[in-house]
């Protein structure tokens, strides 16, 4: 039988691409690997537990923050500061970046980290997935001092490392280090992750479109446009309607089976939903190196030059050939470029 190797063994032999590095992204990935079973272990007993509702306070989103939510933030912070690897952290839990000081050595660290520590956490309640998502930079202002703004607003094609997790049927981390994507499936039992999904990539063309058609009269006509040839009688079509609400679930079924998630800009969300910095330019550095697609509709999303730290932008990923008819009925309305 196939020895299936362990995140552990993944990580150190991936270290060979980083020949000149001193490992710091690999302790990196490996404190990730360790916040994240101690998130999954709250996340499956979540419904046992007084952890669910509201914690009362709301994050600079003006969303109502679950404990989980809250929790999952603690775990994630808390995991990285204390093992000294990164100079900053930006979180969708937090208003603003947080400089991991401490003492000079913590500035000589090369690497932030921006996070959505629980993306989908109004699923919570409803024991549906959720997950989290995490990017990875290289700080670009002077090693030793204080992190600025500028070392979190990098474009996304500057990212290091990106990955998830997914706390679904079973708990899976997918990552990037810009070397493909694998995904590994935790092995609750014994706490291990095991290489389950090596080189995942996407189909290049699908047939299952994942987007909130509640919000159908609100959006931009080119995605009108492009769902009405999704369920059009011909040819291939018409395609499967799946959205689970999550978008680390919606991509993670997309990367496997074929398909395209979008989150287009809308009356109610002018610049669209989804926030460029953790959840966007992580899941399109993904998308990429499985072989796909994301944009906002009209431009690369990797090449977005940030401008704000919780910014919104319209998302477009998956299946390469989906992406790219989406775009082609997105460029009929070039006006609605400008969000
Ligand atoms: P809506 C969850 O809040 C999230 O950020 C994504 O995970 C998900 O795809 C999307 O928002 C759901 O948003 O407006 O359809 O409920």
């Amino acid at each position: 039988m196939q020895k299936h190797s362990t995140l552990g063994e993944f990580i150190i032999d991936n270290q060979k691409h980083f020949k000149y590095t001193t490992g710091e992204l690999s302790r990196l990935i490996n404190s990730i690997r360790l916040a994240a079973k101690v998130v999954n272990h709250e996340v499956n007993k979540a419904g046992l537990v007084d952890i669910l509702g509201h914690a009362g306070d709301t994050n600079i989103q003006g969303e109502e923050q679950q404990k989980l939510d809250v929790y999952a933030n603690t775990v994630f912070m808390q995991t990285l500061k204390n093992r000294q690897i990164v100079c900053g952290i930006a979180s969708e839990e937090e208003d603003d970046f947080v400089t991991i000081s401490g003492n000079d050595e913590s500035n000589m660290n090369k690497y932030v980290v921006l996070i959505d520590p629980l993306d989908g956490s109004s699923n919570i309640d409803v024991n549906v997935s959720v997950g989290t998502i995490f990017s990875v930079y290289r700080r670009v202002t002077e090693s030793g001092t204080p992190v600025q703004l500028e070392d979190f607003l990098q474009e996304g094609n500057k990212q290091v490392a990106a990955g998830y997790i997914v706390y679904g049927t079973s708990t899976m981390l997918v990552y990037t280090t810009g070397h493909g994507v694998n995904g590994f499936t935790l092995n609750p039992a014994i706490g291990t992750f095991y290489l389950s999904h090596p080189n995942m990539m996407f189909p290049e063309n699908g047939k299952i479109y994942s987007i909130n058609e509640g919000n159908y009269i609100h959006f931009p006509q080119g995605v009108k446009d492009y769902l009405k040839y999704c369920q059009k009688e011909e040819e291939d079509r018409p395609y499967t309607s799946r959205y689970i609400g999550s978008l680390v679930s919606d991509f993670h079924r997309n990367m496997i089976k074929g398909g395209i998630y979008l989150y287009p800009t809308s009356s109610k969300a002018p610049k669209g939903k989804l926030r460029l910095l953790y959840e966007c330019n992580p899941m399109a550095f993904l998308a990429e190196q499985a072989g796909g697609k994301a944009s906002d509709g009209y431009k690369r999303m990797l090449d977005i030059k940030p401008t704000e730290l919780h910014q919104r932008v319209p998302f477009f990923c998956g299946s390469k050939k989906m992406v790219e008819v989406a775009e082609s009925f997105m460029e009929q309305y070039p006006d609605d470029a400008n969000y």
